[in-house]
């Protein structure tokens, strides 16, 4: 309860800030685009993890206040990196399931593109298979998202509610393979067929394929011989403030 109440007041308080972790082409190591990360320093206990802080704004209904933020946020320092002279890259934003389908989430996306001038084809939202229950309702949304020009990716790929009928009708981008099975990869047991499995699968189906979680050079070269282009992970780096982010850019 007391997260709870320290949640309402957050925003206002200034609480929230965003860390970036690079997604790195495989083949090349230049940085391709950038995951924004919620982090909520709370005044009494400290970082909150968002695994522990989500659950309880999407609860709440707090999520899509915090969500706008986190988008508004992220939009704006794209923006301002632009502006900066960095080459532009694709950021992508995670959006919870209750997020995705509160009333008007594609219009706010339009509103906050407006305002912050950053382009529709540079934003990648993030769902997780848990949007896909409603197979009608989330192409309805997707379709209006897609209007707008921006990207869909499905995050956390292979360990929710998954149908791979869903995969034809949804105009999805990209294809996250969840850091479980990516952990598998050289450890001898059968996630790495799954691995290669989704790889291919993603390939074949037109779709972006990025591996996370890759915490080791043997992961990355797994990826990469098994035609995986893009990774993201502790090995390439963590996430990092956006200051810290600068300064990796200039690198
Ligand atoms: O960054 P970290 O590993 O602590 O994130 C833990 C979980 O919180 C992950 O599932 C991640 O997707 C989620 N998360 C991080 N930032 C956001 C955000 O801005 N919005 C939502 N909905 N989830 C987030
Ligand atoms: O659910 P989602 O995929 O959005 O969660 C991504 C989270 O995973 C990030 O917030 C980040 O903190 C965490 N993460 C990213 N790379 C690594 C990694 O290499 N190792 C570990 N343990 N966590 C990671
Ligand atoms: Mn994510
Ligand atoms: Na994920």
């Amino acid at each position: 309860l007391e997260l709870e109440n320290g949640l309402r007041n957050a925003i206002k308080n200034e609480e929230f800030t965003l860390y970036y972790q690079p997604q790195v082409d495989l083949n090349t190591n230049k940085i391709i685009g950038l995951e924004a990360l919620i982090r909520w320093k709370h005044p009494k206990y400290g970082f909150v993890s968002p695994a522990e802080f989500i659950p309880i704004a999407e609860e709440t209904g707090l999520i899509v206040a915090i969500g706008k933020w986190v988008l508004e946020t992220a939009c704006n320092q794209h923006k301002q990196w632009e502006e900066k002279g960095f080459s532009p890259m694709r950021i992508a934003v995670n959006v919870s399931a209750l997020q995705f389908r509160h009333k008007d989430f594609a219009k706010t996306i339009e509103q906050i593109i407006s305002n912050t001038k950053c382009r529709a084809s540079y934003l990648e939202l993030e769902i997780t298979e848990s949007v896909m229950q409603h197979l009608g309702e989330t192409t309805t949304i997707m379709n209006e998202l897609k209007e707008l020009g921006v990207n869909l990716s499905i995050d956390d790929f292979g360990t929710g509610y998954s149908s791979l009928n869903y995969l034809r009708h949804f105009p999805i981008n990209t294809l996250k393979i969840d850091k479980s099975f990516v952990d598998e990869i050289n450890n001898g047991k059968n996630g790495e067929i799954i691995v290669k499995v989704i790889i291919d699968l993603g390939n074949r189906l037109g779709f972006q394929v990025i591996a996370e979680g890759i915490e080791n050079k043997q992961q990355a070269i797994f990826l990469k011989q098994n035609n995986c282009h893009i990774g993201q992970g502790d090995f390439f780096s963590q996430p990092l403030p956006a200051e810290k982010m600068e300064r990796l850019f200039s690198e």
